[in-house]
Order: C-alpha cells, then sequence, then structure tokens
C-alpha cells in the first residue's frame, strides 16, 4: 500500500491577462484580450471579463473582436511574464522542495509532511494563494488532494480565485458526479465514445468493468478507470531530476505534410526550451516522436557533442531528424524528448527576447489560422 500523499496544484488565473491589469490598473475590472495582434494572430489568454463574451485561448484574434469589440487589446509582453513566472517558482519552493513546473504559470507541489508550515496541511492552499497576492499582486487557484490527478481537477474547479480541497478518504464520492472529459488523458473521440455506451461521468466511469472500457480505451483503459476511482501513483518529479524533459501534443485532428508538422513541432520545442532555461539545464541527446493515425509509432534521436538549451538549436536538430520519415501518412501525436542532461552548457544570451519570441508567436499564429484554432492544445495538452 502506498502511504498518504498531499499534492498542492496551483494554476494563475488568466495569466497573461492578469499581469497586464496588474501593470494597466485601469485595465481592471474589464475584459482584456492578449495575443498577436497581427492579421493572423490568435488570443494567448483573456481576462474573466472577456471569457462572458465567448472569447477563449487560441482562438483567432479577429473572431475575438467580433465577439467583444469593446475590449482591450494588447499584444504579450513574454519577457514580463517570466519574470512573473519566476516570482511565483520562488514562493513554490517555500512551499516545498518538490517543486514540478508545469507550464509557465502552474505547478504541482508535493506538500507531504509539510504540517510544519501552516500547523494543518490543509490551511497550506489559502497561505500559498495569499503569499502569491500579496508578492505579486496576482491571482492563482489552487487544489489540495491525494495525488496529482485529484489536485489538478481540484484548482479548475472553482477557477478563478479557487481553493477546493477533496477529502482523501471520499476522493471517488467527490468526483463521481462530474463530467468524464474531466479526466485528464481523455480526448474528445474516447469522451465520445464513452457517452456512446452511457458513460458520461467520472462515476459511470468508474462503474465499467476494464474490459468493456478496452475496445475504447486500449493500453490506458486501466489507467483511465483508476483515475476514475480517485487512484493516482505517479509521483512529483521536479524538471531538476528528471533524466528527460519532453512534451507531446495529441492533435485534435491528425495532420499530414512535413511542413504542417514542423510547425507544431516548433511551438513544442519552444515549450521543453522554456522548461530546460527555467531549470537550468541543457541536453545532449533530442528525440522526436511521431505517432501515425494508424497508430504506428517512430522515435528518432540524435545526439550532439555540445549540449542544446535554446528554442532554435532544439528545432534545428528535429528539422534533422524530421528528414528520416516522409510525413505522407496523416500525423495523430508529435513530441519532443531532450535527454542526457546537464547542468552546464553555453549561456543562451538571447534568452526570452521579446522581438524573436514575438516573430515565432506569429509563425505558431500564422500555423493556427491555417488549420483551425483547435488542432493543438486540445486532448492531452499537458504531458
Ligand atoms: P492557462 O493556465 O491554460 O490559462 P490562463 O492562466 O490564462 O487562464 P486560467 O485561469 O484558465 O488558468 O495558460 C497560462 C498562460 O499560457 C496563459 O495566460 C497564456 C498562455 N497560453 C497561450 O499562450 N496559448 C494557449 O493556447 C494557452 C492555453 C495558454
Ligand atoms: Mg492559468
Amino acid at each position: 500500500m502506498s502511504h498518504q500523499r498531499y499534492i498542492m496544484h496551483v494554476d494563475m488565473d488568466a495569466f497573461f491577462a492578469s499581469v497586464e491589469q496588474l501593470d494597466h490598473p485601469e485595465y481592471k475590472g474589464k475584459p482584456v484580450i492578449v495575443g498577436g495582434l497581427s492579421g493572423r494572430g490568435v488570443v494567448s489568454t483573456c481576462s474573466y471579463e472577456a471569457r462572458k463574451f465567448g472569447v477563449h485561448s487560441a482562438m483567432p484574434m479577429v473572431t475575438a473582436q467580433r465577439l467583444c469589440p469593446q475590449a482591450i487589446y494588447v499584444q504579450g509582453r513574454y519577457g514580463r511574464y517570466t519574470e512573473v513566472s519566476q516570482q511565483i517558482r520562488t514562493i513554490f519552493h517555500e512551499f516545498s522542495p518538490l517543486v514540478e513546473p508545469l507550464s509557465i504559470d502552474e505547478a504541482f507541489l508535493d506538500v507531504t509532511g509539510m504540517e510544519r508550515l501552516a500547523g494543518d496541511i490543509t490551511l497550506l492552499p489559502a497561505k500559498i494563494k495569499a503569499a502569491i497576492n500579496e508578492r505579486t499582486g496576482l491571482t492563482a487557484s489552487v487544489g489540495l488532494a491525494a495525488n496529482k490527478f485529484l489536485a489538478k481537477l481540484a484548482s479548475d474547479l472553482d477557477k478563478p480565485d479557487g481553493l477546493v480541497i477533496i477529502p482523501a478518504d471520499r476522493a471517488a464520492e467527490f468526483i463521481a458526479p462530474l463530467p468524464v472529459g474531466k479526466v485528464f488523458g481523455l480526448g474528445s473521440r474516447s469522451t465520445e465514445a464513452l457517452a456512446h455506451i452511457g458513460v458520461l461521468t467520472i462515476g459511470d466511469l468508474a462503474r465499467c468493468p476494464v474490459s468493456t472500457l478496452r475496445p475504447i480505451l486500449g493500453k490506458q483503459a486501466e489507467e483511465i478507470r483508476n483515475r476514475a476511482l480517485g487512484l493516482d501513483d505517479r509521483p512529483v518529479i521536479p524538471d531538476e531530476e528528471r533524466k528527460s524533459l519532453g512534451r507531446e501534443v495529441t492533435l485534435e485532428q491528425d495532420v499530414v505534410g512535413r511542413e504542417e508538422c514542423l510547425a507544431i513541432l516548433w511551438d513544442i520545442c519552444q515549450q521543453v526550451g522554456w522548461r530546460l532555461r527555467s531549470s537550468g539545464l541543457w541536453g545532449y541527446t533530442v528525440t522526436l516522436k511521431i505517432k501515425t493515425a494508424r497508430f504506428q509509432l517512430l522515435t528518432r534521436s540524435r545526439t550532439l557533442e555540445e549540449p542544446v538549451q535554446l528554442d532554435e538549436d532544439l528545432r534545428e536538430q528535429i528539422t534533422l531528424l524530421s528528414r528520416q520519415w516522409s510525413f505522407r501518412e496523416p500525423v495523430r501525436l508529435l513530441g519532443v524528448t531532450v535527454s542526457h542532461l546537464s547542468r552546464e552548457g553555453t549561456v543562451s544570451l538571447n534568452f526570452d527576447q521579446d522581438e524573436k519570441k514575438q516573430k515565432r508567436a506569429a509563425a505558431l499564429d500564422a500555423l493556427k489560422q491555417r488549420f483551425g484554432e483547435q488542432i493543438i492544445y486540445k486532448g492531452t495538452r499537458r504531458t
């Protein structure tokens, strides 16, 4: 039996938009939309005031303008967001030595045994929310539960400024009424297939025998059903302790063609690069992973003389690796992993230069525009 753990998941509210409201008090209480303002730009995020109008992340800017013409439109300032990200990272480390950053604005913290910080573990979420608010002026949503799956589910339940604690002994009961789509790892196709056999809530999923689920969910059936039961053994692993760092994206629609896939891989390279830099790591080996629509898996690696950390260097390696495949078949998943990590490498002087990032963002925006807003960041955006 595994021992009782306490995991906190912290996620900033409308992160980029909240930073803009913080730096421009006149934006407070108003719909604020952050993203690429060029002709084909997309929305990075928007304030909760703008979400009421149906605006959301990855939506083409022109659509946002139609839905909410009165909003304040802001070009993203990534350097500033990275600065705030470092501030919250410092606070996370005051609450636990075991911090696993998931993206620029969220992390898992293993707070098992951290009673000494608050006398009672269940007081930690309020404490960390207060610390973040005092030191950054921003709000976060926090979930506390017995594992990663439940903690992330909890932080999302009462956004913005949320605080949800799932009692360890009543977790399954607590999550049973929620829609199955809330189960991490379930894409829209699986959700549809489950609805077909009458499985709509997490409770329905928990009651379903694994043998019934296997034809729909494949190898993942058992793991996903365990989650529906409120079980998840995955440890919190700080980036610093990882043997490899990577990210993979299951595409909402299959994608065909080298250029199209490379554009998505470029976005993934930037996310992996950001994690390397924020953890002070370089990697010697770069791996490209491709899964076809027919579930054929291809992985190709390159090991370098000098370790890499920059987005552009990752892209160069991925581009070279991509030549080993024809890209004639439709692709359903793309991934980039960096391994053989090192604490030493050439310091990247051009880390996070705004102009560069904006050029990249424009390239990604163009891609999203071409394929529709939903190809990326749906399904398993976070791994
Ligand atoms: P999220 O935490 O997904 O979103 P959010 O913080 O804006 O809003 P929420 O209150 O729902 O958590 O992402 C964090 C930041 O990452 C977000 O502020 C902007 C950026 N981002 C993009 O640039 N593109 C995207 O498609 C998404 C989802 C996020
Ligand atoms: Mg957030």
